[in-house]
């Protein structure tokens, strides 16, 4: 087996591209613990991206987007597209031994050479969680997988940075998540592009589906109309047609010409994101480490100076952003 030491940025970018799956194994891990190494590769195997269409699976915990996940990812082997999972899932993270109880058995797909499966701690990421799943995106992407799937949990706005990449978003509810129904209805969520009310069987769930149904039919601008599907994703049940619906709002994309400007989009808010998750993480370290800086803290805790002349003078030193550059009043 190749040891850390065995791989350069040559061998490793030229190992992704190839599919090896240890090469893949270790790019991601490389991207998780920050290694400059990781940062080189992508950006070698940045042009060879943009191939895999990328579907993220978000909602609140324990609903069920991981057993969906698995049931999906048989769906699509058996047609034998060659399928990549990120799962940003800390409360139930993918492994050998989760979900065996089921009858989907995910350790099947971690012994399919066509799947790549991959767990993301949520860890110390230099630029955030954002970052280190963009770039295990790109490097699926690049190792010629045409689908990637990136799990998250989310209830409202948190997840937005880390689904903002995928191409279909899709939301997974069951009956009792109410709060993910409000904030759909409140517009904290934005409206995802197909919905999974899953686990079906509890007597609820057509109670959801039609509470659900009311929120989007107050949306009668937009051309497409998130689907919603009733899944039992234990069973596997309505999961051919939830893969259909999602197929669906590919083609749409696709057709109409806005996939393109979807994932221009999508890209410059992911460039945004990690950007200000740097600044943030810079700007934080710089107080933290900087005597003076922490004076002007505690001088505003003494009422000594107003606040937003300290976050002025933080700016000009950190970011040496000049007084007037900051300021609301400029025009
Ligand atoms: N009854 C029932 N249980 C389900 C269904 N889908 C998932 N589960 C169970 O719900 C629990 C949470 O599932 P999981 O996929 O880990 O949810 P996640 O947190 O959204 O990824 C597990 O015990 C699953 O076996 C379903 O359709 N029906
Ligand atoms: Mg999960």
């Amino acid at each position: 087996m190749a040891g850390r030491r065995d791989w350069t940025r040559e061998t490793l970018a030229a190992g992704v591209r190839s599919g090896d799956r240890r090469a893949l194994a270790r790019a991601i891990t490389l991207v998780e613990n920050g290694d400059p190494l990781a940062y080189e590769v992508v950006a070698d195997l940045y042009p060879h991206t943009g191939r895999a269409y990328a579907v993220g699976f978000t909602g609140p915990p324990g609903v069920g987007k991981s057993t969906l996940i698995s049931a999906i990812v048989r769906e699509v082997r058996s047609r034998g597209t060659e399928v990549g999972v990120v799962s940003v899932d800390p409360s139930s993270p993918f492994s050998h031994g989760a979900l065996l109880g089921d009858r989907i058995r995910l350790s099947d797909h971690f012994l399919d050479p066509g799947v790549f499966i991959r767990s993301m701690g949520t860890r110390g990421h230099l630029g955030g969680l954002a970052e280190a799943t963009l770039q295990a995106l790109l490097l699926l992407d690049a190792s010629g997988k045409e689908l990637v799937f990136l799990e998250t949990v989310g209830t409202g706005q948190s997840e937005v940075e880390v689904i903002g990449i995928a191409d279909t978003v899709l939301l997974v509810l069951m009956p009792g998540s109410g709060d993910s129904v409000q904030a759909l209805k409140a517009g904290i969520m934005e409206i995802p592009d197909v919905i999974a009310i899953n686990k079906l069987d509890h007597p609820a769930a057509k109670t959801m589906l039609n509470e659900v149904r009311s929120i989007l039919a107050l949306d009668t601008e937009s051309e497409w109309r998130p689907p919603i599907v009733l899944t039992e994703a234990t069973r596997g049940e309505n999961v051919p047609e939830l893969w259909e619906k999602i197929e669906a709002h590919r083609a749409h994309l696709e057709e109409s010409g806005q996939l393109d400007e979807r994932r221009r989009r999508n890209l410059a808010g992911e460039v945004f994101a990690v950007a200000s998750a740097r600044a943030k993480q810079h700007l934080e370290r710089a107080v933290a480490d900087d005597p003076e800086l922490r004076r002007l803290l505690d001088e505003v805790q003494r009422r000594e100076l107003d606040p937003l002349s300290a976050v002025r003078e933080i700016l000009e030193k950190v970011f040496r952003i000049d007084r007037d550059a900051g300021s609301a009043h400029t025009p």
